[in-house]
């Protein structure tokens, strides 16, 4: 079925100073809408398209003769989940349950910031970063280019883009400085909350 590009949850603006409009205006509405055009335009009239991106996804991983139709499905799926993971005013540190659960799985908050610094600064070329839940088990993991750990079966709860176009026009190479203005100002922890919430 059709997948619809969703709106921005919040104004072009409402990231700044971290996320600058510029690159919101790139990235939503030339990046992941050409995502989410190619993917409609290769599903339609398929035995796919009666299918939800998310089962789409997990179908055609791994089949190289589907290769296309994989990886603008998962970016489509990745970037409407990337803009839930910010908010303006975000990062700071999660509460309740998450928090909880991520000292009891990473020993820290803090260790959870360092495993997830390190799976962004360290994905060589494109990717993304993820805190998943994998089998009870929060982890964090990274995949190149399109990769979604849904293909595999962990839940993802939590994403960072490191893509170059998700920072270069305002860090430029400075991949880290973006990874530490997401952790501590952008990262929506009711979101990622409510994903555990729905995982557990
Ligand atoms: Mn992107």
């Amino acid at each position: 079925m059709a997948y619809e590009l969703p709106a921005l949850p919040y104004d072009y603006t409402a990231l700044e100073p971290y996320i600058n409009k510029s690159t919101l205006e790139f990235h939503h509405d030339k990046h992941h809408a050409a995502y989410v055009n190619n993917y409609n335009a290769a599903v339609k009239d398929s035995d796919l398209d009666s299918k939800s991106i998310e089962e789409v996804i997990k179908a055609v991983a791994g089949d190289s003769s589907k290769a296309g139709i994989f990886n603008n499905a998962a970016q489509a799926w990745n970037h409407t989940f990337y803009w839930n993971c910010m908010k303006p005013n975000g990062g700071g540190m999660p509460t309740g349950a998450l928090a909880d659960k991520i000292n009891a799985d990473f020993g820290s908050f803090d260790k959870f910031v360092e495993a997830f610094k390190s799976a962004g600064a360290t994905q060589f070329g494109s990717g993304w970063a993820w805190l998943v839940l994998d089998n009870g088990t929060l982890k964090v993991t990274k995949t190149l280019n399109a990769e979604n750990p849904l293909s595999a079966g962990p839940t993802p709860l939590l994403t960072m883009d490191v893509w170059e176009h998700a920072y270069y026009l305002d860090y430029q190479n400075r991949r880290p400085d973006y990874i530490n203005d997401f952790i501590t100002k952008l990262i929506n922890w009711d979101f990622v909350a409510a994903n555990l919430a729905a995982a557990s």
